[in-house]
């Protein structure tokens, strides 16, 4: 549509369109920085989503029984924040749309979760945000099945770009999506043409309505202008079974000098030019100046949705018996009381009987007493369901004809799985976890970032940590995860030495409200080496005295997950030739770094040589062997160097030097 078309036909739509227009182009010229043309293209599809069909009650913006708006493409930012603001949502005020992108504001470069309700997650990693719009329509499906309509029953909308499609992950997304029937999705593709190099075409030629099509979705494309158009289309999406992709023709930069170019994508800061298009719109008002009549209609958007809310509050107000305390409390994300009881139980009776298993089986054996209990855990693995042990016996597969499934096939797909977590978590009301080999954390690492950033409490099953998997080789080997993952802020990274160690990395992951866990467990058994207290849970410690000094202690072993039980080798072996040694186990180094000093310096006082013992990298661990009271000629590591090989795994361990042979010798030449 032309735009004086558009401005005769729609004159009430184009002033609120125009608004989110406006508003982009002075928060980007007072910000000398961001993206004017996206919103400026899709600023009508925007107003015809809020305007007619998003449910939301903007007072209300966390209201759990809301229409979901993801910003996949998140450079966009001012569209959100515009339509935040002008509907009238609590945090956004003007005060923060003028300080777009600046220090201590809530209008971030790119979306934020967490800084304003209503940005419902962090998008700008394109291609992240349709991908997490799936865990979003999962959450909703599964929900809905576990609660009923008339708690749950909503719509996920999208926004996504050119680039956001480019991305692989888009497509892990749109299979998922299409495989599970997700017909509450709905994505509104950015059809403009353009990225930052130029037109899409010097980098693709893909159909995209056919690849969607292919997936298993409704395809429809439209005018991105035409707000009758828009509608419809909306109300077609809604109408159909599948996933729905709207691809919608825009005009990047609409109206500007720039517009149809690449130079629209970015900044658009030059007051000539920001004053002409001013002049096509038609808008004759000053800097951040919204006409009252426009503002009020745009409000008047904003509590569209009161009504619903206010329903929707006295249907929860008469579920029957302890359906609302307990939908309130899954929601919340706080754990069932009797979980604490029931895992030190639990504890005792491995203490009791040792077992000698693998951690990935022990991981399974405390999901078998978890999620009985803890009924909102959702779990998954991409395709190594009977590698990563995550399927537990009273779990169904999650499918388009059984929603109420805790399990989901997430397919060859560990960025979108690992997205879609992100996006089940953010959701609320469900616990997502979900698993592969440690070695594909690299597959999985953008949305994992993002778990970090965001604070959402997903569970990362990583197994197969070391080149203790053996025979699949260095492709399957990690070496350098552990410290990648360590090195991640706000994430907490757990290598259990056992199966009790196990079970107490479940109940502190669980625990988390605002950070994510990687559980690094082995494929190989491991024999139990905690033999007593079970019920203080000494990974919550993050490190702890495993066996003490005998003979007077001269050297200090630290070591995690399948190496603790060397260090115990090798202290038998010191202690015999008369060296009193203690062992350390640390199955998480971040919980240990947030122990008191008093604690840590009783855990490793500044006497006798230390070694830390880790079939991984060495990076992450001079803090505990030169710092801590450590002296640097007096430490040492026994770990891998480069990448693994492949043989049976305890020819590895022999080959690359990490055993009690090697651990001792390295202790009698420090002392
Ligand atoms: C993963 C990732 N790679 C690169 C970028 C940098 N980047 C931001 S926007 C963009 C181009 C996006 O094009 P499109 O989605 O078509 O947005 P439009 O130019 O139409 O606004 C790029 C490459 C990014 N934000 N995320
Ligand atoms: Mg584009």
């Amino acid at each position: 549509m032309e735009i004086n078309a558009l401005r005769e036909a729609h004159p009430d739509h184009w002033q609120k369109a125009c608004a989110i227009r406006v508003l982009t182009l002075d928060a980007v010229a007072a910000a000398n920085s961001g993206h004017s043309g996206m919103p400026m293209g899709m600023a009508d599809v925007a107003t015809v989503l809020f305007g007619k069909h998003l449910k939301f009650d903007a007072a209300n913006p966390d209201w759990p029984d809301r229409d979901r708006f993801v910003l996949s493409a998140g450079h966009g930012s001012m569209l959100l924040y515009s339509l935040l603001y002008l509907t009238d949502s609590p945090d956004m005020t003007l005060e923060q749309v003028k300080n777009f992108r600046q220090l201590g504001s809530i209008t971030a470069g790119h979306p934020e979760y967490g800084h304003a309700k209503g940005i419902e997650t962090t998008t700008g990693p394109l291609g992240q945000g349709i991908a997490n719009s799936v865990g979003f329509a999962i959450a909703e499906e599964h929900l809905r099945a576990t609660w009923g309509d008339d708690l749950v029953n909503h719509y996920t909308y999208v926004i996504a770009g050119d680039g956001c499609l480019m991305e692989g992950v888009s497509q892990e997304a749109i299979a998922l999506a299409g495989q599970q029937q997700l017909s509450k999705l709905i994505v509104f593709w950015d059809d403009n043409g353009i990225t930052i190099d130029g037109p899409v075409g010097i980098a693709d030629r893909t159909d995209q309505q056919g690849r969607f099509a292919a997936c298993g979705w409704h395809v429809q494309s439209i005018d991105g202008h035409d707000p009758d158009a828009i509608d419809r289309a909306i109300e077609q999406a809604k109408a159909d079974g599948r996933p729905s992709m709207i691809a919608c023709k825009t005009h990047i930069g609409l109206g500007s000098p720039a517009q149809d170019t690449s130079k629209a994508h970015g900044a658009l800061t030059d007051a000539q030019l920001i004053a002409d298009t001013r002049a096509v719109y038609g808008w004759e008002h000053g800097p951040f100046e919204i006409p009252g009549e426009i503002k009020a209609a745009w409000e008047e958007i904003g509590a569209r949705g009161a009504a619903a809310r206010a329903d929707w509050e006295s249907r929860l107000a008469a579920q029957e018996g302890d359906r609302r305390s307990d939908f309130e409390r899954a929601q919340s994300g706080k754990l069932p009381g009797t979980l604490a009881g029931a895992l030190a139980d639990y504890r005792a009776k491995l203490i009791a009987d040792k077992p000698k298993v693998a951690t990935r089986k022990a991981s399974e054996m405390a999901l078998e007493i978890i999620n009985p209990i803890v009924t909102e855990t959702i779990g998954g693995s991409a395709d190594l369901t009977g590698s990563n042990n995550t399927r537990t016996s009273e779990m169904s597969d999650f499918t388009a004809n059984n929603r109420a499934g805790r399990y989901i096939r997430y397919g060859v797909r560990e960025h979108g799985m690992a997205a879609a977590m992100n996006g089940l978590a953010l959701h609320g009301g469900v616990r997502p976890y979900g698993g592969t080999f440690l070695c594909f954390t690299d597959y999985a690492r953008p949305s994992m970032r993002l778990s970090a950033l965001m604070g959402v409490p997903v569970v990362y099953v990583m197994t197969h940590d070391s080149i203790g998997l053996g025979e699949d080789g260095p492709t399957h080997q990690p070496v350098e995860h552990v410290a990648m993952l360590r090195a991640t802020p706000n994430m907490l990274v757990f290598r259990p030495a056992d199966v009790v160690e196990t079970a107490e990395a479940w109940e502190i992951a669980l625990e988390q409200t605002g950070t994510p866990s990687v559980l690094a467990l082995s494929r190989q058994n491991l024999p139990t080496v905690r033999t007593d207290n079970g019920r203080e849970n000494l990974t919550a410690k993050g490190a702890y005295i495993l066996a003490e000094a005998e003979a007077k202690r001269q050297a200090i072993l630290l070591a995690t997950g399948s190496e603790v039980s060397l260090a115990l080798e090798a202290r038998d072996m010191l202690e015999a030739a008369g060296i009193g040694t203690r062992v350390v186990s640390v199955p998480c180094m971040e919980l240990f770094e947030a122990q008191p000093e008093a604690y840590r310096k009783k855990v490793l006082p500044n006497s006798g040589v230390r070694v830390a013992i880790e079939a991984g990298v060495r990076q992450g661990w001079d803090r505990w062997l030169l710092g801590e009271r450590a002296r640097a000629n007096k430490a040492d590591f026994v770990g891998m160097t480069g990448f693994g090989a492949s043989a049976p795994a305890e020819e590895l361990y022999e080959h690359f030097g990490i055993t009690a042979e090697a651990t001792v010798a390295k202790v009698k030449a420090l002392l």
